[in-house]
């Protein structure tokens, strides 16, 4: 009896002088790595994202009333943030990357800058806005792909008769993280136009080159130089894997946006793709570290996420966290885009995936 008393009175007796070390070694910025060790190296991914969505029926009017409110010049950048429930107030809608809604009203102007995140926009809703991108305008469609990587300048328009909202995703909270942003302001708020529209996938991603174009820089390139993959060229192609019997169990018939020189991703630190779920499809489960944002473009369908069901029609923005297990199942035919930060996982040989 004596005995055990003695014990636990030594193990609290040990328990203070630890404690008491650890204050004294903390007024000198330090501290003990045991005991931080088991957050720091878990067994597995431990997310700290849920799994959400936005359907667009719910936020389309939300995003419609920031028109009456503040113009896209005011603003510079008319966007409602997509925060991650589990992350609010960060601007992220996974831990590396940022997501948003951008709404453009005809007759607006944003205005030209750039900087160190990249950006993609997946078109939504409209027809006919533009987007000019290191001096080529492109006049965008739903369901086109557009990049706007690191450091190009960047200023959008719309001439068109009806708004247009797109999604919006950048590395924002990979560039800060790694605390290397800069930016600029162009004096102009619309840049030059050199190129006609389209010049960049045809010159760089039809087969041809421009004799005389620089091989060398495209082939080592990080970057694509393709503008803007529309929705119209890479549509079909989904349908020829379908019918080509190249539907993945997982994910459908799917095919990466890349640089067509070297076929590897059209940015080093976000990657995305387009993929067919076949009528009736039922996908089995998948789970990779990348947390991925998904964006419905045609039909309509579920994912399931852990153990939660998110029912997605065209519009929706739905977001799994990395390592867990999701599943598709479609009704009609339908189209789901989907962009991740696995890029930049596997440039850093961190990337993993499991059945
Ligand atoms: C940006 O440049 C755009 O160019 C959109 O449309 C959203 C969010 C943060 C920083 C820059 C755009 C942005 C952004």
């Amino acid at each position: 009896m004596a005995l055990v008393e003695d014990t636990a009175d030594r193990k609290h007796n040990l328990l203070a002088a630890r404690q008491a070390y650890y204050d004294r070694i903390s007024k000198h910025d330090m501290a003990p790595l045991w005991e931080r060790l088991r957050d720091l190296v878990a067994n597995e991914p431990k997310t700290q994202c849920a799994p959400a969505i936005w359907r667009f029926r719910d936020v389309k009017a939300m995003v419609m009333e920031s028109a009456e409110l503040i113009s896209a010049r005011e603003a510079e950048r008319r966007v409602l943030v997509l925060e991650n429930p589990a992350l609010r107030g960060q601007s992220r809608i996974t831990q590396t990357l940022y997501a948003g809604l951008q709404l453009i009203m005809p007759g607006e102007i944003a205005p030209a800058h750039r900087h160190t995140a990249s950006a993609i926009r997946f078109i939504l809703d409209g027809n006919g806005a533009y987007t000019s991108v290191e001096g080529e305008r492109t006049y965008m469609s739903p369901g086109d792909f557009v990049l706007t990587a690191n450091w190009m300048t960047h200023d959008h328009g719309n001439t068109s008769n009806q708004p247009m909202i797109w999604l919006d995703v950048l590395d924002l909270p990979t560039v800060n993280f790694f605390e290397s942003m800069f930016a600029e302001h162009l004096d102009e708020h619309r840049q030059t136009v050199r190129r006609q529209d389209g010049d960049s996938a045809a010159f760089f991603a039809s087969g041809v080159l421009p004799d005389g174009a620089e091989v060398g820089a495209l082939l080592s390139g990080k970057l694509s130089p393709v503008v803007n993959y529309t929705y119209a060229r890479t549509r079909p192609i989904l349908e020829r894997l379908c019918k080509a019997g190249e539907v993945d169990r997982r994910h459908g018939a799917r095919v990466r946006y890349v640089n067509p020189a070297n076929g590897g991703w059209a940015m080093p630190t976000m990657g995305a793709q387009l993929a067919l779920l076949p009528a009736g499809f039922a996908g089995e489960r998948y789970r990779a570290t990348d947390g991925t944002i998904f964006v419905c473009v045609e039909g309509e369908g579920a994912t399931r996420i852990g153990d939660k069901e998110f029912a997605w029609a065209p519009g929706d923005v739905f977001v799994a966290p990395s390592w867990q297990y999701y599943s598709h199942t479609a009704g009609p035919d339908s189209v789901l885009f989907s962009i991740s930060d696995r890029p930049a996982q596997e440039a850093l040989g961190i990337w993993q995936e499991s059945e």
